[in-house]
C-alpha cells in the first residue's frame, strides 16, 4: 500500500490545526512545518503532540532549502500549502512580505513538487479575497467561473499563486488543487480577525473586564462557515482522481452587524450599540463589500457540504472564548 504521509504548511495557524487531527483520524503520517519564533506558538496542537505519528519540523516558505530537505526526507504523498501573512489588514502594511510567502512560497513548492516527486498531490489554499470588489456577482455568488479583482496585497499574491497552481497542473500533470474558501472561523481563530476579536470582547465585556469594542467597517458582508467543516473540503480534493479548484462556501452572505447583534443577544448584554465604537483607523485602504460563494460544485462532486450555520458558529465561538476567560478570574 502506498504511504499515507501528508505535509501541512502552517500547521499551527487555525484551519492546520482542524486539517492535522483530521488527517491523524485517517491514519495518516503528519509533519507539520513550523518558522522559529521567539515565543512558543503551538498551543492549537498541543492535544496532538502525544499522537506518535505526528511530529513538527522547522521549514519556511521564503527558504527554499528547507522546503526541499523536508520534501525529500518526508516523502509526502499530499502536501497542504496552509502557510501565509494571512491577515488582509495587516497585508498593507507589510506587503512585500505577504507577497513572498504567498507567491514564491507556493512557487517554491511546486518546484519542488515538480523535480522532487511530480506524484505529490498538492492543495492551496486560495481564497474567496482573489474576487475582491467585482461588482459582477451571480445570484448564487461567486463560482470557480468568476472573474477575480483583488482588493489587497494579499488578494493579488493569492491570485498569483492560484493561477501558478493551475498552470503547474496543466503544464506538468501534476494533481495541484486550488480550494478557494470562503471566510471560516473557529475557536481557534487567530485574535485580530473580525469574529474572534468581536467573541473575546463580548465575553471580557460580560465578565467585567473591558467596556468598549472598537470595530471598522460593520457594513462589509461575508460568507462565513466552520473551519472545521471546510479543512474536511481540502482533504476530499485530494482524493480524487483528477485535480480541480473549487469554491468552499455556505451560500449565505451576513454583514459584521449581524455578527455583533447575534453575539450581543446572546450574552445577554443586549443592544451592542451601547458597548460599540467605531474607530476609522480600522477601516481598509481598499475594502471588499461583500462576498458570498456558489458551492454547487463541491456539493456535487466532493459531495460535501457545510454543517455548522452562521448563528451556531458564532455562539460556539462565544462559548469558548466566555469559558476560558471565566476560568482566569
Ligand atoms: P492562520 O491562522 O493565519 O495561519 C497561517 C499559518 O501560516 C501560521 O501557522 C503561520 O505561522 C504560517 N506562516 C505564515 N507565513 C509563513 C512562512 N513564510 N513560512 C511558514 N509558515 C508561515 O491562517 P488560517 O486561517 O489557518 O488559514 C490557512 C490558510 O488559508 C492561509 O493561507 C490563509 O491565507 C488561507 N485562507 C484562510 C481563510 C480563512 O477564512 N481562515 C479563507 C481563505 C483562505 P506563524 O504562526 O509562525 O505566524
Ligand atoms: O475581516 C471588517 C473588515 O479580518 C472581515 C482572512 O482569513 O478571510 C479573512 O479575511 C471584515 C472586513 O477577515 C474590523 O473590514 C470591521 O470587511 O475578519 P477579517 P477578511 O479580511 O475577510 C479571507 C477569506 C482570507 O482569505 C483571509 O486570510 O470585517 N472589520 N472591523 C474588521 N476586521 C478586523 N480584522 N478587525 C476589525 O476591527
Amino acid at each position: 500500500m502506498k504511504k499515507r504521509a501528508a505535509l501541512i504548511t502552517g500547521v499551527n495557524g487555525q484551519d492546520g490545526s482542524y486539517l492535522a487531527e483530521l488527517l491523524l483520524n485517517e491514519g495518516y503520517e503528519v509533519l507539520g512545518l513550523k518558522r522559529r519564533t521567539s515565543t512558543i506558538n503551538t498551543s492549537r496542537l498541543d492535544h496532538i503532540f502525544n499522537n506518535e505519528k505526528f511530529n513538527l519540523a522547522y521549514a519556511d516558505l521564503n527558504d527554499t532549502g528547507s522546503l526541499w530537505r523536508i520534501i525529500k526526507e518526508f516523502e509526502p504523498s499530499e502536501v497542504y500549502n496552509l502557510a501565509a501573512q494571512s491577515h488582509v489588514r495587516v497585508s498593507f502594511e507589510v506587503p512585500e512580505h505577504t507577497c513572498d510567502g504567498i507567491c514564491l512560497g507556493t512557487l517554491r513548492l511546486l518546484e519542488a513538487i515538480k523535480t522532487l516527486n511530480p506524484e505529490i498531490r498538492l492543495y492551496q489554499a486560495s481564497s474567496s479575497e482573489m474576487y475582491g470588489d467585482n461588482p459582477d456577482i451571480p445570484e448564487d455568488g461567486y463560482n470557480e467561473n468568476s472573474k477575480f479583482m483583488p482588493a489587497s496585497p494579499y488578494a493579488c499574491a493569492k491570485v498569483f499563486a492560484h493561477n501558478l497552481v493551475r498552470n503547474y497542473r496543466n503544464s506538468y500533470c501534476i494533481h495541484a488543487n486550488g480550494g478557494i474558501l470562503f471566510n471560516h472561523e473557529s475557536p481557534r481563530r487567530g485574535e485580530t480577525f473580525v469574529t474572534r476579536k468581536i467573541t473575546i470582547a463580548v465575553a471580557k465585556i460580560k465578565l467585567g473586564l473591558q467596556e468598549k469594542l472598537f470595530l471598522g467597517n460593520l457594513d462589509a458582508k461575508r460568507d462565513w462557515g466552520f473551519a472545521g467543516d471546510y479543512v474536511k473540503a481540502m482533504w476530499m480534493m485530494l482524493q480524487k482522481d483528477e485535480p480541480d479548484d473549487y469554491v468552499i462556501s455556505t451560500g449565505k452572505s451576513y454583514s459584521v452587524r449581524n455578527f455583533l447583534e447575534v453575539i450581543f443577544d446572546y450574552s445577554g448584554l443586549g443592544n451592542y450599540e451601547n458597548y460599540v465604537e467605531i474607530d476609522p483607523r480600522l477601516y481598509r485602504p481598499h475594502e471588499v463589500p461583500f462576498l458570498k460563494g456558489d458551492n454547487s460544485k463541491a456539493k456535487e462532486k466532493l459531495n460535501w457540504e457545510p454543517e455548522v450555520s452562521f448563528e451556531a458558529l458564532a455562539k460556539m465561538m462565544y462559548d469558548s472564548d466566555f469559558e476560558i476567560l471565566s476560568k482566569g478570574i
